[in-house]
């Protein structure tokens, strides 16, 4: 398997810095080497370069909407030429505003590829807010919304198709903080959500085999993990922490299941913040996390 990565060093999106340093930290904690060690062929494209962070107040419901807008045009671009390359982008955040361009570009090819497309969305979060919805303006908390076609037009039309992905294809795991307003809207939107009290009640085992099925062969998977999904005792260096996540075996069984099916084609790692973290600890059970979901199992696998 070919796979690169790509930095986008930008906490754009987010409400506290930091995110922007999260690329160099999983280079640190040797997310390249490692993966190659598992017999990938792996390609650090570096970083892309986008605007500053101005680290202005919200603007009509948008903190800095037109850097986001740019941002996640560069991120587009760079992941739909891997994709178009027959390579695997890792997309290295940054904040999660970012999964917009990294995932319309994965819809984009598998439109022209004529495949069919499965997203799992990671995080503690919905990140299904609008301007109207947003307690904070920070537009980390909109992406999945966007993708759906509910946000502003810059934004939504990055990609060409609106909406660029269907909520129909999409499988949210380990939510637990979703503002009032954006409930209504997850509802309304009918995203299938496994949250926390769902994983509590049925396994981690249960809600991925859910999660999963009815993916075939021609299904393109795209994983897209907030480092906030992870339960904060064992990741703290993220900005939007939330107790009650999942434990790392619980994380460990959800990535390997994920690796077992086969047809994970494109993955962002995001919201890592290494101004928060202690000794690089969290980069590295991020990068523990990504070998199990390229298949790293304790012993050989039938
Ligand atoms: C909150 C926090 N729902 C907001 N969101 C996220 O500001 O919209 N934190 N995504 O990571
Ligand atoms: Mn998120
Ligand atoms: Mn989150
Ligand atoms: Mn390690």
């Amino acid at each position: 398997k070919r796979v690169s990565l790509i930095g986008a060093p930008t906490d754009i999106g987010a409400g506290s810095r930091g995110a922007s340093m999260g690329p160099e930290a999983l280079r640190v904690a040797n997310i390249g080497p490692i993966l190659q060690s598992h017999g990938l062929e792996v390609i650090d494209r570096g970083n892309l370069s986008g605007p500053a962070n101005p680290w202005q107040t919200p603007v009509e419901g948008y903190r800095h909407l037109a850097e986001v807008v740019e941002w996640n045009r560069l991120v587009h671009e760079a992941v739909h030429a891997e994709l178009k390359g027959g390579r695997l982008p890792i997309l290295l955040g940054g904040d999660h505003c970012l999964g917009l361009g990294s995932i319309s570009a994965v819809a984009r090819h598998c439109r022209e590829a004529g495949k069919k497309l499965r997203v799992l969305w990671l995080d503690a979060h919905a990140d299904f807010n609008t301007s109207d919805l947003t307690p904070s303006g920070n537009i980390h908390g909109m992406p999945v919304a966007c993708l759906c076609g509910y946000g502003p037009k810059e934004l939504v039309e990055i990609g060409g198709h609106v909406p660029a992905v269907s909520p129909k294809w999409i499988r949210q795991i380990g939510i637990r903080s979703v503002d009032a307003g954006e409930k209504r809207l997850v509802h309304e939107a009918g995203l299938e959500v496994f949250d926390m009290r769902y994983i509590d009640e049925m396994g981690m085992r249960h809600t991925m085999e859910l999660a999963l099925a009815t993916l075939d062969a021609n299904t393109h998977l795209h994983v897209s993990f907030d480092v906030d999904f992870l339960d904060p005792d064992v990741a703290p260096g993220v900005a939007t922490t939330v107790k009650g996540g999942p434990t790392y075996r619980e994380a460990q069984l959800c990535m390997e299941m994920i690796a077992d099916c086969g047809a994970m084609a494109s993955l962002d790692v995001m919201e890592l913040n290494p101004a928060l973290d202690v000794r690089n600890a969290t980069a590295h059970v991020a990068v523990d996390l990504i070998e199990s979901l390229f298949g790293k199992s304790t012993l050989m696998r039938a």
